[in-house]
């Protein structure tokens, strides 16, 4: 069944249905005053922290409930809806709606009853407040009197937690005033030094009733869905003692026939005189329609750097808009807060930090370099990463993960054997992309103590993989790999960690030759010829590659055990690596179509573990087809997309795109549930009775791995230190398609033409009229507007 549809011109999604399987999010602001909203306006706004510096209630886990509604009520007939479909969920044969998700801002378009809301939330560029505009409109023959009352449940503390559970405590520190046009909430009001303040105000119209206390505005024995005042018409003026608070401001409204108004509420943490400069900064409501081109122009300005017109609309919406635009929520929001992330963890994870940075470096390569910068100075001098990179991390004076008082800040005693080495394609796509080798010259601090160049950090971390080597000759593969699940321990080896690794040696050798190091490439290179023969020696079995090797020399992944036989990872890990021969490519991809792939993406592994599992398997924990207990997590279907286009298979590269693609999904979403512009972290796979069910929205991997699948892989789009090479990989059947990139400067208008229709392969490429030998467009040849055709085949 499909809810919605894709507007690639307006880069939004409209959802045309309210009634949407789950709850269908948009991210509106920035970690500095954030909030989440759903297609039926449930959600939480914080400041700088989901967990610490929530101001706004959400019920985790429950029915999309509370969140910024404004209900409206007929003042002659009684009758009451809200702008958003939710709470009040009136009849969907009356009642019409359509939610615009855009970059940065939801606008909910409402029509019931001869009346039409538009509700416009988002966060102004630069502040730390929230902006709900509302226009109603009188579209019928007869003049309407109506009252309008917006809503917010404040939290009782900001710390979300102690909210929900400390009851005994919170509930008695909170109160309610009312003052011109707003309610101010404070909290620990006798004690200046944590007093916090939050306020509820309205503009552009005088406020005629309000309520601070949620219990006298809902009423005894009602929820969000039929509250006591909006039923009355009326607010009680009522104020929060000992009670829970909220706030309500009742704003009535005659409209003749035809006629619209509009009003605004606003929400912050602000005192008073805080609060009263927000509003009167909106006096003049024209100033919402201003804020709102500033947010499309910032957000579409980053992605237009990159746009393809291919003949799959899918693939479009996905590169162009949504794909990317998660790339940046998940950049900027990292796991903080979702409707499954509570914004408990105090910081960024190390691989998923460094992972998201890719997803973002062709649109925004200086963006990347701060938090790249900030990734470096969390290695330990060891060359290992830091878990766990505190909000407030201090470079030169962390603890790792050997000391005590790390551990207890962060809970993360053990090192991961991947972290550091993620630094590599991240750090060399960030090179190739802006041209500032420079970069490998600057000199950043370790986490604990001393400080190196860029280029030593990077050999640091080959030397943290180095002083962990197993029996076979692989990286150990530690508390974890990029499996979460996988305890290989100090001696157990990783393959993951032998491909990452492999990887890494060959970027390193680049970067030292063209740094003129010969001495350093000579090093690795003999290492990666080492490692290379373990390889082939130990860990390749007739037509695949394992997993690993436990500590007691039990394999993991190998055509002979009765559980996880085949894994997917190491396949194609393999080929990206470069460690696959041309054959094994071809078997080991091969295999993984035929044993792995479902309608719904690639499993991680099958069969599922249900014998074996602690103290190595820690994923037979879940449910058998879920997470990383062979159910399809979505992260690896980026690199799968990425090996297929490297062995030239640009139809199976595409059908993998579309397994898992959520917009591929947009008219089966009963079955998916998640929203069908964003990846999840895992879908179901196929010993689960609910095969094809996606979960744990937005803030995943999977957005920077399967963006960096379609960008240099399918489109072929693939920066190098001195040019840009154009080597698309795509399906037989696409004849023609464009894009536009910028590149250091410059744009390239690119048109394809691929006539004979082949997989992969450039035969001509030509720049403002000249031909140019090869598929790499050196950056002397590129003028600031190029014109570029590309022949394949
Ligand atoms: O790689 C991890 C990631 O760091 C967190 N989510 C699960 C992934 C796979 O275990």
């Amino acid at each position: 069944m499909q809810y919605g549809y894709f507007d690639e011109k307006n880069k939004e999604y409209l959802i045309t249905k309210p009634n949407t399987p789950a709850p269908w999010a948009n991210y509106l602001g920035s970690p500095e005053y954030g909030a989440i909203i759903s297609g039926n306006a449930g959600g939480y706004s914080f400041v700088k922290s989901g967990a610490n510096g929530r101001h706004i209630r959400y019920h985790f886990n429950s029915k999309d409930e509370p969140g910024r509604y404004i209900y409206v009520r007929d003042l002659e007939n009684g009758d009451y809806w809200s702008g958003s479909w939710q709470p009040v969920g009136k009849d969907l044969e009356q009642y019409k709606s359509v939610c615009h998700h855009g970059t940065g801002y939801t606008n909910i378009v409402a029509e019931y009853d001869s009346i039409r809301t538009e509700t416009l939330y988002y966060v102004p560029m630069n502040k730390t407040y929230e902006v709900w505009r509302m226009k109603v409109r009188n579209d019928g023959s007869k003049p309407r009197k109506l009252a309008l009352f917006g809503f917010v449940e404040f939290t009782n503390s900001n710390n979300y937690e102690q909210d929900t559970v400390n009851l005994q405590y919170t509930l008695f520190t909170s109160r309610t005033y009312y003052k011109n046009n707003k309610i101010l909430q404070v909290i620990n009001e006798n004690t200046p030094e944590e007093q916090s303040w939050r306020f509820f105000g309205a503009a552009g119209a005088e406020v005629t009733g309000y309520d601070g206390d949620r219990d006298t505005f809902l009423g005894d024995y009602r929820g969000y869905g039929n509250p006591a005042s909006v039923e009355n018409g009326q607010c009680a003026n009522s104020l929060n003692y000992n009670t829970n608070s909220c706030g309500v401001l009742q704003i009535n409204v005659d409209l003749q026939p035809g006629e619209e108004k509009e009003v605004a509420f606003l929400l912050g943490q602000y005192e008073e005189q805080g609060a009263s400069e927000v509003l009167s900064h909106y006096k003049d409501l024209a100033v919402v329609d201003k804020e709102l081109e500033e947010l499309k122009t910032f957000w579409h300005s980053k992605l237009n750097r990159f746009q393809v017109q291919t003949p799959s609309d899918n693939l479009n919406n996905m590169i162009n808009t949504w794909n990317a635009y998660q790339c940046f929520i998940t950049f900027i929001w990292s796991r903080a807060a979702s409707f499954q992330y509570c914004g408990l963890r105090n910081g960024l994870g190390y691989r998923d930090t460094v992972q998201d940075i890719q997803g973002i470096i062709h649109l925004d390569h200086e963006m990347a370099l701060e938090r790249l910068r900030l990734m470096i100075s969390a290695q330990v001098s060891n060359g290992g990463g830091l878990p766990l990179v505190k909000f407030d991390h201090n470079p030169g004076h962390e603890g790792t993960p050997d000391d005590p008082e790390y551990v207890r800040e962060t809970g993360h005693p053990h090192y991961r054997a991947d972290d550091a080495l993620w630094l590599f394609p991240t750090v060399i796509k960030y090179l190739n992309e802006s041209g500032n080798w420079d970069f490998t010259d600057e000199v950043i601090p370790y986490s604990d103590r001393g400080e190196a160049t860029v280029y030593e950090h990077l050999r640091q971390a080959l030397q943290f993989s180095l002083d962990r080597m197993g029996a076979h000759g692989m990286p150990v593969g530690l508390h974890a790999d990029w499996n979460d699940c996988l305890r290989l321990g100090a001696k157990g080896e990783s393959l993951f960690v032998a491909f990452q690794l492999y990887m890494a040696f060959k970027v390193f050798i680049d970067i030292a030759q063209n740094k003129n190091k010969p001495e350093d490439a000579a090093w690795a290179q003999t290492l990666l010829e080492e490692l290379d023969e373990n390889i082939q020696k130990h860990a390749w079995e007739k037509d695949q590659f394992v997993r690993g090797f436990t500590e007691d020399n039990y394999t993991i992944g190998s055509w002979e055990n009765d559980e996880a036989k085949i894994w997917l990872n190491p396949q194609s890990w393999a080929v990206l690596s470069g460690a696959a021969r041309p054959d094994q490519a071809k078997l080991a991809m091969d295999k993984v179509y035929e044993n792995l792939r479902t309608d719904y993406g690639t499993m991680l592994f099958y069969p599922p573990f249900r014998k074996y599992g602690l103290p190595v398997a820690l994923m037979a924990l879940f449910n058998a087809s879920t997470k990383e207990n062979a159910g399809i997590f979505s992260q690896p279907q980026g690199w799968l997309i990425l090996a297929e286009t490297m062995i030239g298979n640009g139809d199976r590269a595409f059908e993998y795109f579309l397994d898992c693609s959520p917009a591929s999904m947009n008219d089966k979403a009963e079955i998916r549930k998640l929203e069908p512009y964003v990846h999840g972290q895992f879908v179901e796979s196929k010993d689960s009775p609910y095969q094809g069910r996606a979960h744990v929205h937005w803030l995943t991997g999977t957005a920077s791995t399967v963006m960096v699948s379609l960008v240099e892989g399918i489109m072929g789009i693939q920066p190098q230190f001195d040019g840009l090479r154009i080597n698309p990989c795509v399906p037989s059947d696409w004849k023609t398609f464009s894009m536009v990139r910028e590149f250091r400067g410059k744009k390239l208008n690119i048109q394809v033409e691929n006539q004979n229709g082949v997989e992969k392969g450039v035969s001509r490429l030509i720049i403002n009229g000249k031909e140019i030998q090869g598929n790499l467009i050196p950056v002397a040849e590129m003028k600031d507007d190029n014109q570029v055709q590309v022949f394949m085949g």
